[in-house]
């Protein structure tokens, strides 16, 4: 299906032929530019960016590149193509035709779920409001950009299923969503991480490979719904969440080969000695890892949830790529978890956060095996980023709040809090990173404390003025 992009609300969706949705829509509009001017990236309104916009939502179609203004982006519905005669693949309804609209009684659980799920989109453009005055390249910032505009059009997404599917209830949802903001004390977004600042760009990378990582993982169990709107919507998603995931991975990997360049220039693997010239250590590194790891690891729920369980039954969420298990019904099956009172077994619907995050766990591994690969490459045999176990450093779920080091050990509560800022990035640590934060706008020009990327966008040079600025 292609996009119409004569409307004012780009759209696959045949918009044209509902007024009273499109009305809505158009209503809820300027609120959302109102948003973006007063949250979106800070001051950098007229500037001409390299963006690429979807104008279809077949491979060839959703990535058309050209310079932008971001005010002027074209926001818009888009849904995955359907599949013919679709069936809902798990849960109390598996095998049933999917549904085109919401039955009655499971109405406020997929409301509650697409309202959390829109929610952290304009969370994130949010936290990073004023990332933009700090980027290390034009190339980065394009990149940030990018990732912004699109969690931009995911939160249009969202508002679409709210607006056509639920009604008064859904509109009001909509506007609440750009009514909550990012650490308000008042009114904070839904999710912890996503009140979490963003305010350097190792953060920034740190967060787009874990947090955008969970981004993968509950869109594609969402994309499993038995809501058929939703699940075409979360597809489309996905595409775009892909290169958000590669702005992380690519850019803790840049970060990680500049401080080994520093460390063989130096012959030192010196913390105070890489810092001095200009590079982030490895620990410190190590420490920013162990913070957005841990704080993704809680956006999957506790272990034991009734939700995931009703939500699993009710054919609301299934699992990422729910075609791989056998099992599709998980009634009788059961789970071994890992507890502090050590494995107990318990009810598989039940557990389905936890089945989530442990795939979601296997998949930042592979990311890490690159990096490593970069310092063992570099001679440092003994020097490794590692994952700190799920048991550290989490606030939801059965290890919330106890005194567990990075390997998972139980320690004493005093000497668990002295030892926290070897962990965690320290306020000495966040003050040296936000130091380095000087802003690069020679295209083709790198910050220090970062490797230029091995290549640039759409098989444009590095060299290339991703961003012409005002
Ligand atoms: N922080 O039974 P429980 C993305 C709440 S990221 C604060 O344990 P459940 C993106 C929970 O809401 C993907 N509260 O868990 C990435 C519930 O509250 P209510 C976002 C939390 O419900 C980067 C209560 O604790 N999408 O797209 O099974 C950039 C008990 O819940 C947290 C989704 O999350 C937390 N970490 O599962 C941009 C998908 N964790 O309802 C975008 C939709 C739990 O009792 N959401 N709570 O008041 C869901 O599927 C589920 O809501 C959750 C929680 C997986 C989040």
């Amino acid at each position: 299906m292609s996009i119409n992009y004569s409307e004012k609300i780009p759209n696959n969706v045949n918009l044209a032929s509902d007024r009273a949705l499109q009305r809505a829509l158009e209503h809820w509009q300027p609120h959302f530019l109102d948003w973006w001017r007063e949250m979106g990236p800070h001051h950098f309104a007229q500037a001409d960016v390299y963006l690429r916009t979807a104008v279809g939502v077949d491979a060839q179609g959703w990535a058309s590149y050209g310079a932008v203004k971001m005010p002027d982006y074209r926001w818009g519905i888009f849904l995955a193509d359907p599949i013919a005669e679709r069936t809902i693949g798990f849960g109390d309804h598996a095998g049933q035709p999917a549904w085109q609209q919401v039955p009655g009684e499971f109405r406020s659980q997929f409301r509650r779920l697409i309202v959390t799920q829109g929610d952290t989109e304009p969370a994130s453009v949010e936290q990073q409001h004023l990332l933009g005055h700090t980027c290390p390249s034009l190339y980065d910032l394009r990149n940030l950009f990018q990732v912004n505009v699109e969690e931009g059009r995911h939160l249009w997404a969202m508002v679409y299923l709210l607006h056509a599917y639920f009604g008064r209830d859904g509109r009001e949802e909509a506007e609440e969503l750009l009514a909550r903001h990012s650490g308000d004390t008042d009114k904070p977004r839904i999710l912890g991480t996503f009140n979490e600042p963003i305010s350097d760009w190792l953060s920034f990378f740190m967060f787009t490979y874990f947090t955008d990582r969970d981004g993968k993982f509950q869109l594609k169990s969402l994309a499993e719904s038995a809501f058929d709107p939703l699940a075409r919507t979360c597809r489309f998603m996905l595409t775009e969440e892909a290169h958000h995931m590669f702005v992380g991975e690519t850019g803790v990997g840049r970060v990680v080969k500049r401080t080994l360049e520093v460390m063989k220039e130096l012959g030192s693997d010196d913390p105070a000695a890489i810092r001095a010239a200009g590079a982030i250590d490895l620990p410190t590194i190590q420490r920013y890892l162990n913070f957005w790891f841990t704080s993704s690891l809680d956006l999957f729920g506790s272990e034991v949830s009734s939700n995931a369980a009703s939500s699993f039954a009710n054919g609301i969420k299934g699992r990422p790529d729910e075609s791989q298990y056998e099992d599709h019904d998980c009634r009788t099956a059961s789970f071994s978890l890992d507890t502090p009172q050590g494995r107990e077994d318990v009810p598989l619907r039940n557990a389905m956060n936890q089945v989530m995050r442990e795939s979601y766990i296997k998949d930042c591994e592979i990311g890490m095996k690159r990096w490593n690969l970069a310092i063992q490459r570099a001679g440092h045999e003994a020097l490794r980023l590692t994952l700190p176990s799920p048991r550290f450093h989490r606030s939801i779920g059965v290890w919330a709040g106890l005194s567990v080091d990075p390997s998972g050990n139980a320690m004493e509560p005093a000497e668990h809090a002295r030892s926290l800022s070897r962990w965690l990035p320290s306020e000495a640590d966040r003050a040296f990173v936000h130091s380095l934060m000087r802003r690069v706008t020679e295209p083709g020009k790198m910050a220090a404390w970062i490797a230029p990327p091995d290549r640039g966008i759409n098989n444009l040079p590095v060299e290339y003025e991703y961003v012409r600025l005002q």
